[in-house]
């Protein structure tokens, strides 16, 4: 006679666990709350409002990318103090980010923010993104602020994207490490700023 419940539990276990995504939940810890014979599990969607966690909870693997938003975008989340930047590195096929050379794009962000990276390669070559803490410089600025294979680049119309948090003020690069694109002109501003208090972008 009881059986409806009790695999209506089961049914309701499998899909938090799936859900929440944390493994270590151990399985059947007794949803006792669960309405007998009430076949409705649309309200199991309710506990992801205790695991705010987006995306990017990767420490090795690269942040999930998203297929490459438009040039000069930013996505901010100011309550969080976090931001997205969609950049396309080789953008009509130049040696250039979101069209611009030498310094002319410019992402400004608040220090403590945590910024995630988006590089769209929009060329028919391979380009990269990092940032970096001046001219000719090759090692990140910050913790993961690169891509993957910075100096063999993504392949063309691939994304990658990147998360670090930027804790120094200061004014670095935004530059592609591929060999000899920096020095032709991929390379743009990032700015850590302590007075700023939303990002900023602008070419
Ligand atoms: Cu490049």
């Amino acid at each position: 006679m009881n059986i409806k419940p009790v695999s209506m539990v089961a049914v309701l276990a499998v899909a938090a666990s799936l859900s929440a995504c944390s493994s270590s939940n151990p399985p059947g810890n007794g949803k006792s709350k669960a309405p007998p014979g009430n076949g409705t599990t649309a309200t199991v969607a309710s506990p992801s409002s205790s695991a705010p966690v987006p995306a990017h909870s990767s420490s090795s693997a690269p942040v999930p990318a998203q297929t490459g938003g438009p040039s000069d975008t930013l996505v901010v989340n100011s309550a969080d103090k976090q931001a997205t930047v969609y950049v396309v590195a080789g953008k009509g096929g130049g040696l250039n980010f979101d069209g611009d050379q030498n310094g002319k794009l410019t992402v400004t962000v608040p220090a403590g923010w945590q910024i995630t990276v988006e590089c769209h390669d929009g060329a028919s070559i391979p380009h990269s993104c990092a940032i970096v803490s001046g001219g000719d410089s090759t090692t990140p600025a910050f913790p993961g602020a690169e891509t993957l294979q910075p100096f063999s680049g993504i392949a063309p119309g691939q994304t990658e994207a990147f998360a670090f948090t930027a804790t120094t003020v200061g004014t670095y690069r935004l530059v592609c490490l591929v060999p000899g694109h920096e020095s032709a002109g991929m390379w743009g501003t990032f700015i850590v700023s302590a007075s700023a208090s939303a990002p900023t972008i602008t070419s």
